[in-house]
């Protein structure tokens, strides 16, 4: 689901401020880090990102807007009161472009217990179409969870034979002003083309997981933020989903971009 407009010019302001540091700090950079995802043509004079990864963990502003802003009330709405923050990204999608995200769904990145975590996206810019918006098969929350291996290789995308019976063709691709934000599940089947336009589509993602939600991988333990409880209590026992969920490989994480293009 997509509402527009909901978050105010005060927040996105804050928010414009301190990705624009972030973007003037990775001119030096000539190779992708922890932090700075890069595109190709990435330089000095054009910076071309692909993502900043956790930006929660590298700015308190990133961190109240995800924990204590109007998105929270709307993640209690749908999540019930007791809340644990996740994770968060900011995917740029750089002008003339900006790389594809091929169709997926997320839980097999983050696996956990149940299946009721969900990632609220908001345009920290307009959004129109050619953008590289992002495309949501509706009602895929209910259907089946996808292999993202080929083979032995973690792609973390659909293949082929999946990409037929998955209804990307029905996708609905939310567009908008600043301030609109999408809502997903995690087992929604979504992906987005690359920007064609002439203008960044920077796409600010948090994570959020209902209190009795646990995780099987160690993935954000390192991040001050992973797995806080943001609202409400403490779960005291975890509630399991009995359909089966696909583990990511273990070992360092890669940011989906590299295991999508298969980067090495
Ligand atoms: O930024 C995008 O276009 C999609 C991002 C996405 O689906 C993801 O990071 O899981």
């Amino acid at each position: 689901m997509a509402v527009e407009g909901l978050i105010d010019v005060g927040w996105l302001e804050r928010l414009r401020a301190v990705t624009d540091d972030f973007v003037e700090q990775s001119r030096s950079l000539t190779e992708s880090n922890v932090i700075f995802d890069l595109d190709v043509g990435h330089s000095a004079s054009e910076p071309r990102l692909r993502r900043l990864s956790s930006p929660t963990d590298l700015h308190e502003t990133y961190w109240s807007f995800a924990s204590a802003s109007p998105l929270v009330d709307v993640v209690v709405d749908l999540l019930g009161p007791n809340v644990k923050f996740h994770h968060s990204k900011l995917n740029f999608k750089a002008a003339r472009g900006g790389e594809e995200v091929k169709w997926h769904q997320d839980i097999q990145f983050w696996p956990h217990t149940n299946y009721d975590l969900l990632t609220v996206g908001v345009f920290l810019e307009d959004v129109e179409p050619g953008m590289g918006e992002v495309g949501f098969v509706s009602g895929s929350h209910n259907g089946p969870l996808f292999d993202l291996y080929d083979g032995n290789a973690w792609i973390g995308a659909l293949g082929d034979a999946d990409l037929s019976t998955a209804g990307v063709e029905r996708a609905s691709c939310p567009i908008g002003r600043a301030g609109t934000i999408t809502v997903h599940n995690c087992r929604t089947v979504h992906g987005s083309a690359p920007n064609r336009s002439n203008r960044a589509r920077p796409l600010l993602l948090q994570t959020y997981a209902p209190a009795d939600a646990y995780a099987y991988t160690d993935l954000v333990k390192r991040s001050p933020h992973g797995e806080e409880l943001i609202r409400g209590e403490p779960a005291r026992w975890a509630r399991h989903d009995p359909r089966p969920c696909l583990m990511p490989p273990s070992g360092a994480y890669r940011p989906i971009f590299a295991s999508q293009q298969r980067e090495d």
